[in-house]
C-alpha cells in the first residue's frame, strides 16, 4: 500500500533547494511567496525548524518598503518566463516587483504554535523577527494598495492574485495593451499542455503591465497613478485580514500595544469593507473594478473566500453555503475555481475552472471558522481523494478529476500534509 504522506514529504524533499522550496522542478524553478506559506504549514506537520527556514528564506527578498515580492529568484535558472532580468527591480537578491496572497502572517502563526507545543528552542525569536517583517508587509499593504483606507486591498497585475487568468479579470485585463517592449518568449508552454495554461494574449498584457511598473521604477506611487488594471480584490483582503488576526495576536502575547492598536484598526476596516462587499441576490461576495467603479460579477472561488476572515450572520451563511453547494453539484472533485454553469468556466484551463488543494484549504478554513464542518470536511476528502487517486498534481479538472499542470507539486502535498492532521471526527451540522 503506498503511503502518501511520505510520498508528500519526499515531493517537499525533492523540491527543497536549500531552506526554501520551489513549487515544481522547472516549470516554477524559484522561491513563490505564497506557495511559501501553505509550504511552511506542510513542513509545520513533521518538521518545525525546516518550516520556519521557509519563511526565513523568504524575507531574505523583502524590499526596504516592506513588500515582499511573489518571486524570490534565489538561484539562476532560465527554465522559466518572465525571469529576473525582465522585472528590472534593484534588491539585494533578484526578486519580480509585484507581490502575491498575504497567506505568511497565518502560516507564521499556526508554525509558532506548533513550535510552542512542541516545546522547541529559539521560537519566540525566530518568531519574532518573522511577525516584524509580516507587519512591515501589511502596512506596506495598507499604504501602497489602499491609499484612500476604503479597507480593501486592490491588485495592479493578476499574478498578485496568485489566480493569474480568472474569469475574474477578463473585463479589467481587455483594457490591458498587448503591446511590450520585453519580448514574450513564454517557458511554460514547453512543461506543460498549452490547454491547460493562459493564452499568448494574456502573457502579453501581463508583460505589458510588468513593463509599465518597470517604467515607474516600481515606486508605489508612481505605479498606482499608471495602473491600467486595478482591482480592490476580496480574496486576497480576506487571506489580509486572517492574517492580520494572527499578527494581532502575536502582538499581544509580545505585549506590543501600538502594534495591537494598528492592527485592529486595520482590521476592523477590512472586516467591515469586505462585509459591504455581500451581494445578497448573487448569493456571494464580490471585488471591484477601481478603474470602471463596476462590481467584478465573475462567479470565482475568491467569492466565497471571506468566510475565512468573517463570523458571517446566519442568513449570509446559509446563502453562500448554498450557493456553494449549487456550483458542486455533479463535480468529481470540489471545489471548482469557477462556476461550472458560466460561459467562463474551462475545466482543464488553469485558473478558469480546475480545483486548487490550497484554495480548498483556504474555503476549508473559512467554512470551519462559521461552523460549516459538513461541508469543511466534504472539500477536505475531495481533495484528498483526488491526490491519493490522481498524484500530487498542480491543480485538478473538477469534472473528470484529472490531475493537471505540473506534477510533484509542493503546495499540493503540503495541502495533504495538512489536511490528513485536521481529520474531523465529531461533525454534527448536515453538510
Ligand atoms: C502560478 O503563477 C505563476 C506566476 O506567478 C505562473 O503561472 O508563472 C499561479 O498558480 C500562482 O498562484 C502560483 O503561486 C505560481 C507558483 O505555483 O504559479
Amino acid at each position: 500500500m503506498t503511503d502518501y504522506t511520505d510520498t508528500a514529504r519526499q515531493i517537499l524533499a525533492t523540491n527543497d533547494r536549500g531552506g526554501y522550496t520551489v513549487p515544481t522542478d522547472r516549470l516554477y524553478p524559484f522561491q513563490w511567496n505564497w506557495d511559501s506559506a501553505f509550504v511552511a504549514m506542510g513542513f509545520a506537520t513533521y518538521d518545525v525548524p525546516r518550516a520556519y527556514r521557509e519563511l526565513e528564506r523568504l524575507i531574505e527578498g523583502q524590499w526596504a518598503d516592506g513588500m515582499i515580492p511573489h518571486i524570490v529568484f534565489h538561484t539562476p535558472s532560465d527554465t522559466y518566463f518572465p525571469g529576473s532580468s525582465v522585472w528590472r527591480t534593484h534588491h539585494s537578491i533578484p526578486t519580480s516587483g509585484i507581490t502575491q496572497p498575504p497567506v505568511f502572517g497565518l502560516a507564521l502563526k499556526r508554525v509558532h504554535d506548533t513550535a510552542i507545543s512542541q516545546g522547541l528552542t529559539d521560537t519566540r525569536r525566530r518568531s519574532r523577527i518573522l511577525y516584524n517583517a509580516a507587519l512591515r508587509w501589511h502596512r506596506w499593504w495598507y499604504a501602497a494598495r489602499d491609499p484612500e483606507n476604503t479597507g480593501l486591498v486592490a491588485l495592479l497585475h493578476p499574478w498578485e492574485s496568485g489566480s493569474d487568468n480568472s474569469p475574474a479579470w477578463d473585463i479589467a485585463l481587455a483594457r490591458v495593451s498587448t503591446t511590450t517592449e520585453t519580448t514574450v518568449a513564454r517557458k511554460d508552454t514547453g512543461h506543460v499542455d498549452a490547454a491547460m495554461r493562459p493564452h499568448d494574449e494574456d502573457y502579453r498584457r501581463f508583460i505589458h503591465l510588468v513593463d509599465t511598473y518597470a517604467a515607474c521604477e516600481w515606486h508605489p506611487e508612481r505605479q498606482w497613478a499608471a495602473a491600467p488594471f486595478k482591482v480592490a480584490e476580496i480574496q486576497t483582503t480576506a487571506i489580509l485580514l486572517r492574517s492580520g488576526e494572527a499578527l494581532l495576536e502575536f502582538a499581544r502575547e509580545f505585549g506590543l500595544d501600538s502594534d495591537a492598536q494598528q492592527l485592529e484598526t486595520f482590521n476592523a476596516r477590512s472586516r467591515s469593507a469586505l462585509l459591504a462587499q455581500w451581494r445578497p441576490q448573487l448569493r456571494r461576495f464580490v471585488s471591484r473594478d477601481l478603474i470602471s467603479g463596476d462590481d467584478i460579477n465573475a462567479p470565482t472561488q475568491a467569492c466565497f473566500c471571506p468566510l475565512l476572515a468573517l463570523d458571517l450572520e446566519q442568513t449570509m451563511l446559509e446563502a453562500a453555503t448554498a450557493e456553494m453547494n449549487d456550483w458542486s453539484d455533479g463535480l468529481s472533485v470540489l471545489f471548482p475555481s469557477t462556476q461550472p454553469t458560466y460561459s467562463g468556466f474551462e475545466a482543464r484551463r488553469y485558473w478558469r475552472g480546475p480545483v486548487w488543494a490550497v484554495i480548498n484549504w483556504l474555503l476549508m478554513d473559512g467554512l470551519q471558522r462559521n461552523g460549516k464542518d459538513a461541508m469543511a470536511e466534504k472539500l477536505r476528502r475531495s481533495t484528498v481523494l483526488a491526490i491519493e487517486t490522481k498524484g500530487f498534481a498542480e491543480y485538478f479538472d473538477p469534472l473528470t478529476g484529472e490531475g493537471c499542470g505540473g506534477l510533484g507539486f509542493s503546495w499540493t502535498a503540503a495541502a495533504y500534509l495538512w489536511f490528513l492532521e485536521t481529520v474531523k471526527t465529531d461533525i454534527t451540522d448536515p453538510a
